[in-house]
């Protein structure tokens, strides 16, 4: 058996999208998600150029050794760029293998270790009564876990909070300019979960994104006065290189920390693992070197007890989810998969067999990932530039976003 085709598909239905298609001489398909939000084209060119020559000819079972070869091979290892390319022909070839088996991919990786995978949405407000009405809705939809981000009074286009309703961040031809106070976020937050906790009680998970805006200390502080309201995560307090800073936030703070949506191969979260300073690992399937890397890092994870909180954002396409939710059907390590639903055309381009109910997602049954790629819609939905918002201090300093 050998690849016979590559081809990557750029679509835009609804948000932007790239996709690996591989075709085996006797006509097996393969996906991978490609996508790499505000910089999808790059991923493209790296793919068509670089690597889908490469690909043609060689065997599609032999998953790990395509891994090293696109890793390895390539001189200039890592980067977001690389391994979302490598993710993408990864995911692939698990999508093959699990066709030319006949099986779902989550029984190649040991079979089903749970009936379900728990999912947590997204809620968002302008206000605090706003942000809570949004959770209300998640909850009577099933959700059993719900991060909560709440517009901070004079902090214009604070993180995840949506521009009426449904929350995508990444839009324009440029991107759009937010402003930032550290002050107002952190006298403010508090008094969110405080609420949020005397309307939902104490059974809800209760998780809140931090996007990486935080100094150790002020991390800790804000860790500090969300322990009254026992959060299930605290995401990314601050950038995830810092690790000292990270050192910092546990000498202060029992609130769980979850980490790891940009971290892109196991050599940037090991340190965070070994320590025990994080609690949940958000690295992605799309991200992070596709299935195989993926079990790497969550292997390497569950050493130290430490669980998995794959990224899963409207920008993972309906292919990316379909191979996060395989693995996390079957590691011992599962903790929660966030899950951000997609526009309406975006499924009418992915046709796919996982499915929703009751707070718990299911990748289903169909041989390989179970997710496929319309051509023919998705030339439909020609791509358009879209980037995600800068932020700034007051005085115009740029911050971290
Ligand atoms: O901002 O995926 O937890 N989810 C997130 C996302 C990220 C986007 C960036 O592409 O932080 O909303
Ligand atoms: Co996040």
């Amino acid at each position: 058996m050998k690849i016979a085709e590559a081809r990557v598909v750029v679509t835009c239905p609804g948000r932007n999208f790239v996709a690996l298609k591989l075709v085996t001489d006797d006509g097996v398909t393969g996906v991978g998600d490609a996508t790499l939000n505000g910089r999808e084209l790059a991923v493209a060119a790296y793919l068509r150029e670089h690597v889908c020559p490469l690909l043609l000819g060689r065997d599609p079972h032999r998953i790990g050794d395509t891994w090293q070869y696109l890793y390895k091979g390539g001189y200039w290892r890592d980067g977001p760029v690389t391994m979302t390319a490598i993710s993408a022909v990864d995911t692939a070839l698990w999508d093959i293998k699990g066709k030319v088996a006949g099986l779902p991919v989550y029984q190649l990786l040991g079979g089903a270790a749970r009936s379900g995978v728990l999912g947590y949405a997204h809620a968002n407000g302008a206000t605090t009564a706003e942000a809570l009405d949004d959770v209300a809705r998640q909850v009577a939809d099933g959700y059993r876990a719900v991060r909560i981000q709440v517009a901070v009074p004079g902090v214009e286009g604070t993180y995840g909070v949506g521009h009426g309703g449904h929350y995508e961040p990444a839009h324009g031809a440029a991107p759009e300019e937010t402003t930032w106070s550290t002050e107002r976020y952190l006298s403010f937050i508090p008094s969110v979960f405080e609420a949020a906790r005397e309307r939902f009680g104490p059974d809800l998970r209760l998780l809140h994104d931090v996007h990486h805006r935080l100094t150790g200390i002020e991390a800790a502080r804000l860790g500090k006065a969300l322990e009254p309201y026992g959060l299930f995560w605290m995401e990314d307090p601050l950038p995830a290189e810092n690790v000292d800073a990270f050192r910092l936030i546990r000498q202060h703070t029992t609130t769980p920390i979850a980490t790891g949506e940009v971290v892109t191969s196991i050599w940037h979260c090991r340190d965070l693992i070994t320590e025990q300073l994080v609690d949940y690992v958000r690295t992605s399937v799309t991200h992070a070197g596709g299935i195989t890397h993926l079990r790497r890092i969550f292997d390497l994870a569950d050493l130290y007890r430490i669980r998995t909180g794959s990224h899963g954002p409207s920008d993972s396409s309906p292919v990316g989810l379909a191979a996060a939710l395989h693995v996390d059907l079957a590691v011992p390590n599962f903790g929660i998969q966030e899950h951000m639903r997609h526009p309406t055309e975006a499924d009418e381009v992915f046709p796919h067999a996982y499915r929703y109910a009751d707070g718990y997602l299911h990748p289903g049954d169909e041989p390989g990932l179970g997710v496929d790629v319309d051509e023919d819609a998705a030339a439909r939905f020609p791509y358009r530039p879209a980037y995600l918002p800068v932020a700034r201090l007051h005085d115009g300093t740029l911050h971290d976003w």
